[in-house]
């Protein structure tokens, strides 16, 4: 028993070594800006000098100011993170060889061979197996691609792709891209309809083999999405039965599924449609957005101009699942009296820049969106503070917590008084006028601040403190979620 405590203790230790060391590594998704005091994160996060421009409330940005054929691969992982936070990003004016695309498709991952893909013929002008030609002149690429229904890429292999890059070389007058996310489409299934769907299996229309949970959670992001795949590309659906058995549908019951999808999609207000010039270039992240080529795409030549798009895909590396892979604390620490356990969601969720974060609502939806019993901690006790604690010091920025300071120094949870509050000295100080959320410290103690970013000209969008470590740094905040044991 002892020598098993001991043992338990070292690897403990090891562990927060470990995380303390890499902490600074590339997936780091904090950008410390803070040159004097700084703690030597800058070398790995250095300014790419690009600025984003959101191209709707919801998804999508443009970024300007970045030559993708000369990116660095620092620059490429802090754009990997924006392609995660916005979902697809645009480039405009880029003069890209093949090669420079298939440099920049490395970048992003693994490529993936066009030629493993069963429904594709090889156009013989691609000068590589890595790249799609895709056009309404037969001569220039392969014709008809993407218009079969909405889709996400790598519907044919067991894991869809993790980006798909489309590069415009040459715009026709019209065809555009229309693209749509996902999440929000799950989000607007009524509850009968997300019960019904929870069973189903989606089945490759190219490969009967491919099967996969039709909706799942996002391998970085853990936000729902959809294995979708419509008309054509999609074979007969399987449902799991209530005694547990599994039966494939037929055809007009798939076709039902597919209706309910693809309604929601035309209803949602959310069809962005992008236009092309020659030279823009599409980094979609693919499996949290559908997207279709729109009509006009295969329109004849005559008529429209040359459309020849160059499109590459970047393997995914894990298959679909209905579980998230974010771990919570109840793995490693015992859970309190009523089962309940914490989890930091720094790895899923991705700012890229400093003061780009979500408010303490949509942190709220986050956890949610994790487990649907789940939302940001409550921290009632010692106790729970040194577990919330040790999940903080490994990744080393500050967390949301559900509390909030409704009048002096107490915190309330809902509207129960806590017994127990951990301020760092002099908090909470309504340093920026009310501050009336709370968040904790990346060593534990907690600060009172406002519920969302700094939006006052000239103030700092987060949090910028002299920590517990005599340290001045920017911040972003990010959410710590709570949730009982019996919903895991
Ligand atoms: C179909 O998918 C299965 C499972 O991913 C794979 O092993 C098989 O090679 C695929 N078949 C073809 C023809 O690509
Ligand atoms: C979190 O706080 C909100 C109010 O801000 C409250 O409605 C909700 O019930 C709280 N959640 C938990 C688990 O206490
Ligand atoms: C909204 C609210 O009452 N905020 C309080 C948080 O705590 C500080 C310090 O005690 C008060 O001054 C604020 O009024």
């Amino acid at each position: 028993m002892e020598r098993f405590t001991w043992t338990a203790v070292i690897l403990l230790v090891k562990l927060v070594v470990t995380s303390a060391e890499t902490n600074c590594d590339q997936s780091s998704s904090v950008w410390l800006q803070d040159r004097e005091n700084g703690v030597g994160c800058e070398d790995q996060f250095p300014s790419c000098g690009y600025t984003l421009r959101p191209l709707t409330d919801v998804f999508g940005a443009e970024v300007v100011d970045v030559d993708l054929s000369s990116l660095d691969s620092s620059c490429a992982s802090a754009l990997r993170q924006e392609a995660y936070m916005y979902k697809f990003l645009l480039f405009r004016d880029q003069d890209l060889s093949w090669q420079d695309q298939i440099r920049f498709t490395e970048l992003m991952g693994t490529p993936f061979m066009e030629t493993a893909a069963v429904n594709r013929k090889f156009h013989p002008k691609v000068p590589d197996g890595r790249l799609g030609y895709f056009s309404n002149d037969p001569n220039e690429g392969l014709q008809g691609q993407g218009t079969e229904g909405w889709h996400v890429d790598g519907n044919i292999v067991s894991v869809p792709h993790k980006f798909t890059i489309i590069y415009c070389v040459s715009a026709s007058k019209n065809g555009p891209t229309l693209l749509v996310p996902l999440k929000q489409i799950v989000d607007m299934l009524s509850p009968e309809e997300r019960t019904f769907l929870d069973t189903i299996s989606f089945v490759s229309g190219h490969n009967s083999s491919v099967v996969n949970p039709l909706i799942y959670k996002h391998p970085d992001t853990g936000e729902d999405t959809i294995m979708l795949a419509l008309g054509i590309l999609s074979g007969n659906y399987i449902q799991k039965q209530e005694n547990g058995e599994e039966k494939v549908l037929s055809k007009d019951e798939t076709k039902y599924i597919q209706d309910i999808l693809e309604a929601k999609i035309l209803g949602s207000n959310l069809i962005y449609s992008h236009q092309y010039k020659s030279k823009d270039l599409l980094l979609l992240n693919n499996p949290s957005i559908a997207h279709i080529a729109g009509p006009g795409s295969q329109s004849a030549v005559e008529f429209s101009g040359l459309r020849l798009m160059h499109r590459s895909t970047v393997r995914g590396e894990k298959p679909p699942s209905k579980k998230t892979s974010i771990q919570y604390a109840c793995d490693t620490f015992a859970p309190h009296e009523d089962g309940y356990c914490l989890f930091s969601l720094k790895d899923s969720v991705f700012y890229p820049r400093y003061g780009v974060f979500d408010t303490k609502d949509v942190a709220r939806q986050r956890c949610e969106g994790v487990n649907a019993h789940a939302d940001l901690a409550v921290i009632p006790n010692k106790k729970w503070n040194d577990v919330a604690k040790k999940i903080i010091a490994r990744t080393r920025v500050p967390h949301w917590i559900n509390g909030t300071n409704s009048s002096d120094d107490y915190v309330f949870w809902s509207d129960i008084k806590s017994e127990f509050t951990n301020w760092n000295e002099g908090q909470p100080n309504d340093n920026d006028g009310p501050e009336e959320c709370v968040m904790v410290g990346p060593f534990g103690a907690w600060y009172d601040i406002p519920c969302a970013p700094n939006s006052k000209e000239g103030a700092d969008p987060g949090p910028v403190i002299t920590w517990e470590d005599g340290v001045r740094r920017k911040y972003n905040v990010f959410p710590l979620c709570g949730v009982k044991e019996v919903h895991l």
